[in-house]
């Protein structure tokens, strides 16, 4: 009996599979795709673009940004633990290399997204075409190869079969936890029209589990064996907390154990704030609690975490001589990381197994009283900061301030860059897991109002604050139009200091003085600093901005303002921009820790080569764990 087929078209073929993948986890399923982000060009229009205008089934969403669509994907993705995404189609060239941006950010922060990039005609003879990237050396290069180091999968459809091996595979990468990232299907323009008698079962409905692995059980005995003899152990929760949704399971082995949690860019909102053994951010944007604690911490307990080095504070933030390391991680290759003893598995399954045994293991009450003390003068901190009112301009910490105590408690805030994610991995009081969505693994200026989409999306009972500064804003605030068209409402709050407060405070920290870092003229043909006489503001109208892509906008002048303003915010009818202008000076501090930006060498200057001098000696803090 000849295997029944059905004859569409490869991109036919590719919409009706993705609308009939599911992931599982604990007996929960849901469709993995919940729609398709695009951009139509000539080099999908005809191949992917009829297939979405024949199979609704994947609703499809158009983007004003390509960079911003894979954004919205991945951010879709990360409130949805992962179980969950949205596709992207774009056109070829420009179209398509749109996208590396958000695939690296992806593919970086371990989210899954599926893109699917057109490409060039693989028939070739009417090349070069429009956009064709040609190459001397070969004919099956295309700037879709950019996509190789910044993608987990990588694959182009030259033939309409290569589908019955690459989409499986495409879906064991993204529903991997451990493998997951961005994930790329190039579809040359023509390939994609053409027709194919594909084999019915590529189109039964099929279910991917999303395991929860378990640690080998020698290695676990071990580390309970390290936690159960050491002093100072530490905890650091990072992303692989709420994505294993371990919250409750983390919570217990606190509280059981006594063991104090520091909490990375990801990880954070992993405990709520006000538990006394939380001790808030850790690393260079960490707490003077967290940091103080880990820079004696006898072992660490990594949970989910890359161990980026905002995390570790460039490798200076635990100085305890003998610090060992027991990293949770889905991922054999985060595990490892620092020399680790590894537990390979899943954050959940693992804290459930390791607890048991560790019975009748407890901090000394000497070592859990300080944490509490910490954690206590931390929120006294907090407390100082958010009741500034810094004139004539506020500060930025108290505008925290503002979002978070008078905001929505059930709201999702999301920012990506600028001085405000170090300002609020510090500050921000979260009060359920999902509730702080900071993108730092790539930083990536733009991602906010593109994420926030996506976060609405995935949530769209949950008020979605979205931070961002005024250079994120003028790079990418494309999508409040998207936002306006789907009917998602977003609150937008826009912080403007004219120009970049966190590399202009980062430049005078390197004796640079804030050179090229703001919103003004040239003074006699030379860019300005922050001491240059004469400067002239840009005339910039945000607020214009904002309403000319449709927000509703609110101009503040403080806290007050601010806070009256998300209030209204809620019943708006669509998404608002509330507008505040703050002091670029006026910095939230540091506390005990460090980032390794190397300093010139050889300068002409003198502030230069004091930061030089400066930089050296914290250089020399710096630990390899072998
Ligand atoms: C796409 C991108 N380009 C450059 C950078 C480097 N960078 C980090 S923060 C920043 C300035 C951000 O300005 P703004 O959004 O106004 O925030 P502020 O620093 O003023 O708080 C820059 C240029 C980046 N993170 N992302
Ligand atoms: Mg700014």
């Amino acid at each position: 009996m000849p295997e029944p087929t059905r004859t569409l078209t490869v991109a036919q073929a590719v919409i009706s599979f993705l609308t009939q993948q599911h992931t599982e986890r604990d007996g929960v399923e849901q469709p993995f795709f919940a729609g398709c982000f695009g951009i139509f060009g000539h080099g999908n229009i005809a191949g992917i673009g009829q297939a979405l205008q024949q199979y609704p089934a994947l609703r499809y969403y158009q983007a004003r940004n390509e960079q911003a669509m894979v954004h919205t994907a991945a951010a879709f993705a990360r409130a949805k633990n992962r179980l969950q995404t949205l596709a992207c189609t774009s056109s070829i060239g420009p179209g398509a290399t749109n996208m590396l941006t958000g695939a690296a950010a992806a593919t970086i922060n371990r989210l899954p997204v599926l893109l699917l990039p057109g490409d060039l005609f693989a028939r070739r003879n009417v090349g070069p075409v429009l956009q064709q990237l040609e190459s001397e050396h070969g004919q099956d290069i295309s700037v879709n190869d950019c996509f190789k180091p910044v993608s987990r999968y990588w694959d182009r459809i030259n033939r309409a079969d290569q589908l019955l091996t690459a989409l499986p595979a495409a879906m064991r990468v993204l529903t991997d936890p451990a493998e997951t990232g961005a994930v790329t299907l190039a579809l040359p323009e023509d390939v994609q029209t053409e027709a194919y008698a594909f084999p019915e079962a590529l189109f039964r409905r099929r279910v991917w589990s999303v395991p929860r692995n378990r640690p080998d059980r020698a290695a676990l005995e071990r580390a309970a064996g390290w936690i159960a003899a050491s002093q100072r152990p530490l905890i650091v929760a990072g992303g692989g907390v709420l994505y294993s949704e371990a919250t409750a399971a983390l919570r217990a082995f606190v509280e059981q154990t006594g063991i104090p949690v520091g909490e990375t860019f990801a990880g954070k909102g992993s405990l709520t704030f006000d538990h006394p053994l939380q001790l808030g951010a850790i690393g260079a944007t960490g707490t003077l609690a967290a940091n103080r604690v880990a820079r004696d911490a006898d072992i660490v307990i990594g949970i989910g975490t890359r161990y980026s080095d905002f995390t570790t504070a460039s490798k200076t933030a635990f100085q305890d001589p003998n610090v060992r390391f027991i990293n949770i991680n889905v991922a054999a290759f985060d595990a490892a990381k620092h020399g680790a003893l590894g537990l390979v598995g899943d954050a959940r399954a693992t804290l459930d197994e390791l607890l048991p045994l560790l019975a009748g293991f407890q901090v000394a009450p000497e070592y859990r009283a300080a944490c509490t003390r910490l954690h206590d003068a931390w929120e006294a901190e907090v407390d100082r900061i958010y009741a500034i009112r810094h004139a004539p301009l506020p500060s930025q910490g108290e505008l925290i301030g503002a979002v978070n105590e008078r905001g929505d408690p059930d709201a999702v805030m999301v920012c990506a860059a600028g001085s405000l994610p170090g300002d609020l991995h510090k500050l921000w009081r979260a009060r359920h897991p999902k509730q702080f969505h900071i993108e730092y693994g790539y930083s990536t200026m733009g991602y906010e109002i593109a994420g926030g989409l996506g976060i609405k999306m995935a949530e769209p009972d949950r008020e979605v604050y979205v931070l961002v500064g005024d250079g994120s804003f003028l790079m990418m605030a494309s999508e409040i139009a998207t936002a306006i068209q789907e009917g998602y409402r977003l609150t937008i709050v826009l912080m403007d200091n004219s120009g970049y407060k966190s590399i202009g405070s980062l430049s005078r920290s390197l004796g640079q003085g804030g050179f090229g870092t703001r919103y003004v003229h040239p003074v006699n043909g030379v860019p300005a600093g922050d001491d240059t006489a004469d400067a002239h503001e840009l005339a910039l109208d945000l607020p214009a901005c904002a309403r000319g892509l449709g927000a509703s906008v609110v101009e503040c002048a403080g806290y007050d303002d601010v806070a009256a303003a998300l209030h209204e915010a809620r019943t708006a009818d669509r998404t608002t921009v509330i507008y505040v202008r703050n002091d670029r000076l006026e910095g939230v501090p540091g506390y005990e820790s460090w980032w390794d930006v190397p300093v010139a060498e050889v300068s002409e200057s003198e502030t230069v080569q004091a930061a030089r001098r400066a930089w050296e000696a914290k250089r020399a803090e710096e630990r390899t764990f072998l």
